[in-house]
């Protein structure tokens, strides 16, 4: 995580730390009050976030002094990271009895601890046979591509993680079976976010599978994408479309893939995560500048 600075101020908005500051910074200082009475106003403690001058500013409030911690972050930050790297700097500083002399060393722990912890976890779910073992099995180095692979349904749980998928993080499948069909709960705990497998190529079953999904979505509020699976042998045109209206979600989270051969199994990853688990964080809300703002 790339943070570019990282400030504190008091309740009278004047400054207590800083982090090495960004260049020509005095837009920043005039957002200040802004930032400040926002914070304060907020019903609870919670991070919020907006996007000025092309970067990403989040910030916090620390009770009980008012302080108010602001991280300035490039736009493309994930702000799962920053909330994560704001909680844990007031927690410090909530904890600390001293001033914090040491700011920037106390800052860059913080950042080393986030970026140690950006593992992923995902469940794999949906109806049997519609492809979850066979996708955890495509990682399998000396796997050959199994053109008439048996089926196993699974019965228990396999976990499989994966450290070096391209450019991704550390990754921890759930490939959830048979006996854990009512408990998949017991995971939303454990996941950032999870796969919703459909076979394509199964229009028999495909209420069936729209209909699981809305109890999941029901229960679950996660990130997730569709993995419209069996695309060598499905015969709908334009599966994206079709499937993002049938089971009403945008077609932007549906991905075609093939797990035999691979197709598809990486822009479907970068989807999940990128876009939806490090793309959203529910208490982080995303604040609009008005022109007013600056003063
Ligand atoms: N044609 C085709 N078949 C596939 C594809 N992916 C999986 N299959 C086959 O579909 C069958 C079921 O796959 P599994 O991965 O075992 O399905 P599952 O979702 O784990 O099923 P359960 O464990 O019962 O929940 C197997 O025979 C696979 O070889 C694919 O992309 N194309
Ligand atoms: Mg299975």
């Amino acid at each position: 995580m790339t943070l570019l600075s990282v400030k504190v101020f008091d309740i009278n908005n004047k400054e207590l730390y800083s982090s090495v500051s960004i260049s020509n910074d005095l837009w920043f200082y005039n957002l200040i009050p802004y930032l400040g009475k926002l914070a304060r106003e907020s019903e609870r403690e919670q991070v919020q976030a907006l996007i000025y001058n092309n970067y990403l500013i989040a910030f916090f409030n620390i009770l009980p002094e008012n302080s108010l911690l602001v991280a300035i972050a490039s736009v493309n930050t994930s702000l799962r990271k920053l909330e994560h790297f704001l909680g844990l700097l007031s927690h410090t500083m909530q904890n600390s009895k001293r001033s914090l002399e040491n700011f920037q060393d106390v800052c860059d722990s913080i950042i080393r601890t986030v970026d140690s912890h950006q593992e992923v976890k995902i469940s794999l779910l949906g109806l049997e046979r519609s492809g979850k073992t066979t996708f955890v099995n495509s990682f399998a180095k000396d796997r050959p591509l199994a053109e008439f692979e048996a089926y196993y349904p699974t019965s228990l749980l396999n976990i499989v993680r994966m450290e070096h998928i391209h450019d991704l993080p550390p990754i921890t499948f759930f490939d959830l079976g048979k006996a854990f069909s009512q408990q998949w709960w017991r995971f939303s705990s454990e996941s950032d976010g999870y796969i919703y497998f459909v076979d394509s190529s199964d229009s028999h079953r495909m209420k069936q599978a729209q209909v699981l999904l809305q109890e999941l979505r029901n229960f679950w509020d996660l990130p997730f994408v569709i993995a419209a699976n069996k695309i060598d042998v499905c015969r709908i045109t334009n599966v994206k479309k079709y499937i993002g209206r049938k089971f009403q979600v945008s077609s932007r989270k549906v991905y075609e893939i093939n797990t035999w051969t691979g197709t598809g199994i990486l822009p479907l990853l970068k989807g999940l995560i990128n876009n939806e688990i490090e793309g959203t964080k529910i208490s982080v809300s995303l604040v609009h500048p008005t022109e007013k703002m600056t003063g």
